[in-house]
């Protein structure tokens, strides 16, 4: 068991004293002073902004805009209508057969969504731009609107064929259960809400367009520049130094960026154009509204013998987008029947978006909360009924699990918070000021995968040393566990290793998302950086000039920044004295992890498109994280209060490279699943389908207030079989079961079960 946060030294597993340590953020303290620049603090001279302007109705046409007084307006060097706009050109999608393949119209006339962007703004001022697009006159020709997937006319949907399962015969398994829960679950609209919004500083340099602009996947990003301006893809630097949270939502390139980059070339200066808070809520997609339908079967000793899952989810009316509903609840449990459906209900939204752990969180809240009513009919405690139905296999697919600690992550977490001594009845614990008290649980999964990338290392004579990747840090920690990682495998303190991270011009980097940037990219440095050792003590062995030239192989080693004949320690050098007499300024390498034989092109295209993503472990294991949540909850009953006033989870994510911030990622998690249990919603107008919530005074998310203890502990071991250096997924689980085991706390306390989220005071009393 592992005490996450004081953790001082790594895991000597593998020889490595830095890599699983505890290290603070080597960023914190430029975070902190307000010295980290990020993307949209850049002011190149001669800057203007942009503002974006959205259509006011849910569906329709633009049948003409008057920009006349627009135009006329203080300060304003142009203004880009549906009529005047160049179509850019056809970037390749990144998301095999998803559209983006064929021109890119940047202000259609047709209108599919509330929101949309239809004409923006450049003037020299921000203030400008905002006054003079209020000037704007735009013409609609309304159509009907499908507002959601309650809106009459809107279902039942299309099948996703792709994602069905059938597993053995789960309907007629479900009629003979002795056991059997069957329950609809909803959750609504959820939007990512990244403190940094969305924005772009696009200048040109000759034929090089240069974008300044928070970034999940710098090399994706860069390609569709690439692709609208029909430039080669050397001719885009994107950069992202650091990212103010991007949950999922700043994956891509989208209107804004084009529509800086667009201006800028038109106006022959740097453009700035930044989304607005409202904008943010139909400029990108959140997570899709979905609903299912779950049937649960178990036998007397409460085995699971079916599930019967039918589930619904929303997607725009262009864009198939499959917030997969089954993605949980096919691997949890080791259930032999299990048939599995899914249709996707087409109405005027944004098309949505991934954002922390798609999903798996929408299916474990179903999953998880069906568990617990399962238990609760069968009369079984729910962590016993979940250690009943461990899987020994993934239940799916037959193969072995690279490893699944989930019984652990029960058994440890039960003990820690005192679970043995929950009364089974609902309503039977009150709190001393008279508010009902109740204990539930939950747990989650969150699968693997693997993406190619390069590291570069640079050892200066001057002393530095630089980790130099594309990947990027939106807060999660990159900087610092790159610096552990190189720090053990060239021998040198973190301290010593400085990381440049988030720009297009550095070694193409994976993207950060579906939880893999860390295993990915800490493997990557380790071999750069193993290699750099390698050279320099090949140099030190060799090279005219060096102190060591002559000595035998296998008598140099390096630590601490220092190369030391292994029989003669006082004779030691720092690794840039070295370099200084062998005349060398610096050594640079870069070590990748592509096929072999494969050319430029192909390597951009791995990096740039989904299908780059591979199973890790070539598909011979089925590589999980997995999480178990404990909740205490006291609602008031008068009020209709939920308050969550204690949390112990534990997690498998095999080795922790940092248990100080995957612990801080952790609680990250938690607290989003919070908001998600008891706060966050967007409230859709019926008639328009515009989010009347569109900020954050409306949109509420948790505060400190609304946060209490969150004890988080790991029960992982290192997982070879999952990455280069033992590490499964971080970066999303946390989140995933957080809302089931609220609202089975909740059912715990007072007898009602929430099966909608948001959590509405209405259901309970
Ligand atoms: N880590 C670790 N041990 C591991 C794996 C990871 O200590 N075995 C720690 C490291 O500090 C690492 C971090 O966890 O930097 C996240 O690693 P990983 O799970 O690989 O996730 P990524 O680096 O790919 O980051 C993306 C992930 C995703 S997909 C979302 S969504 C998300 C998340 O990270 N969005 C975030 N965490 C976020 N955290 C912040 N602050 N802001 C966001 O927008
Ligand atoms: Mo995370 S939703 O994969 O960016």
């Amino acid at each position: 068991m592992t005490d996450l946060a004081t953790r001082k030294h790594g895991d000597a597993s593998d020889g490595s004293r830095h890599l699983g340590a505890s290290l603070p953020r080597v960023d914190g303290d430029a975070k902190v002073r307000g010295e980290a620049a990020y993307a949209l603090d850049t002011r190149p001279a001669g800057m203007v902004h942009g503002v974006l302007v959205r259509a006011t109705i849910g569906a329709g046409t633009v049948l003409a805009v008057d920009a006349t007084a627009a135009r006329h307006s203080l300060g304003v060097l142009l203004v880009l209508t549906p009529f005047d706009t160049p179509a850019l050109g056809a970037p390749d999608s990144f998301i095999d057969g998803a559209p983006g393949e064929g021109a890119f119209e940047v202000f259609p006339t047709t209108i599919l969504h509330w929101g949309q962007a239809v004409a923006a703004v450049i003037a020299e001022t921000r203030q400008q731009a905002e006054a003079a697009a209020s000037l704007l006159r735009i013409d609609y020709a309304p159509a009907d609107v499908l507002a959601s997937f309650d809106a009459e006319g809107a279902g039942p949907g299309v099948a996703v064929d792709d994602v069905d399962i059938d597993r053995g015969d789960a309907t007629a398994a479900l009629v003979e259960a002795a056991f059997r829960v069957d329950a609809t679950y909803e959750t609504p609209r959820e939007y990512h809400v990244p403190i940094e919004p969305h924005g772009a500083v696009a200048e040109w340099s000759g034929e090089r367009l240069i974008v300044r602009e928070p970034s999940q996947w710098i090399d994706a990003m860069a390609r569709t520049y690439a692709g609208w301006f029909g430039i080669p893809f050397e001719n885009v630097r994107l950069v992202s130094p650091y990212v103010g949270g991007g949950f999922g939502s700043k994956v891509t390139a989208m209107t804004h960026g084009a529509v800086a980059a667009l201006a800028a070339r038109a106006l022959g200066r740097p453009v700035k154009v930044v989304v607005t808070r409202a904008q943010a809520f139909t400029a990108h997609g959140g997570r899709a509204a979905t609903r299912q339908t779950l049937g649960l079967g178990a036998d007397a000793a409460g085995h699971l013998t079916a599930i019967v899952q039918d589930g619904e989810s929303e997607t725009s009316v262009f864009v198939p987008f499959v917030e997969q509903l089954n993605s949980a609840t096919s691997v949890m449990y080791d259930v032999p029947n299990l048939r599995s459906r899914q249709r996707l209900v087409h109405v005027n939204t944004v098309t949505p978006a991934h954002m922390r752990a798609p999903g798996k969180h929408p299916s474990a809240f179903g999953l998880e909360s069906a568990m617990d009513e399962l238990a609760h009919l069968a009369g079984i405690d729910p962590v016993e009924l979940r250690l009943r139905n461990e899987a020994a296999v993934n239940p799916q697919t037959g193969q072995p699990w690279s490893s699944r600690r989930l019984r652990e992550a029960l058994v440890e977490g039960a003990r820690r918070f005192g679970w043995a001594n929950r009364p089974p009845a609902p309503r039977a614990m009150r709190g001393p000021d008279g508010t009902l008290v109740g204990w539930g649980v939950a747990a989650g999964t969150f699968p693997a995968l693997d993406h190619h990338g390069e590291a570069g290392i640079r050892v200066g004579a001057d002393g530095s040393i630089e980790v130099l990747s594309a990947g990027i840090d939106m807060g999660t920690g990159t900087y610092t566990i790159l610096a552990q990682a190189a720090a053990d495998a060239l021998g040198v303190s973190p301290q010593a290793v400085t990381v440049r991270l988030g720009d297009s011009d550095l070694p193409s980097g994976p993207l950060a998302g579906n939880s893999l940037l860390a295993g990915v990219m800490t493997g990557l440095v380790h071999k750069a950086a193993a290699a750099m050792r390698e050279t320099i003590i090949r140099l030190a062995l060799t090279e005219p000039g060096s102190p060591f030239v002559g000595r035998e192989l296998n008598t140099l080693h390096i630590t601490d920044g220092r190369i030391h004949p292994t029989l003669d320690e006082s004779a030691s050098i720092p690794i840039g004295s070295l370099l200084k007499a062998i005349g060398r300024d610096r050594l640079e390498l870069v070590e990748d992890n592509f096929p072999a034989g494969i050319d430029r092109n192909e390597r951009h295209r791995i990096m740039t498109t989904v299908s780059g993503l591979r199973l890790p472990d070539d598909g011979a294991s089925s590589v999980l994280s997995w999480c178990a949540h404990f909740v205490e909850v006291k609602v008031d009953e008068d009020l209709g209060t939920v308050r969550v006033s204690r949390v112990v989870s534990g997690f498998d994510c095999g080795r922790l490279y940092n248990p100080k911030l995957a612990a801080s990622q952790f609680r990250g998690g938690i607290v989003m699943g919070i908001g998600q249990a008891l706060l966050e919603g967007g409230r859709i107008d019926p008639r328009d389908g515009r989010i009347v919530n569109d900020n954050l005074g409306d949109y509420l998310i948790p505060t400190n207030a609304d946060i209490p203890d969150i004890e988080v502990f790991s029960v992982g071991e290192p997982d070879f079989r999952a990455s280069p250096m033992g590490g499964k997924p971080v970066g999303e689980i946390g989140i995933v079961g957080v809302a089931p085991a609220i609202c089975n706390a909740v059912f715990h306390a007072t007898g009602r079960r929430i099966r909608r989220l948001p959590l509405d005071i209405a259901a309970l009393v």
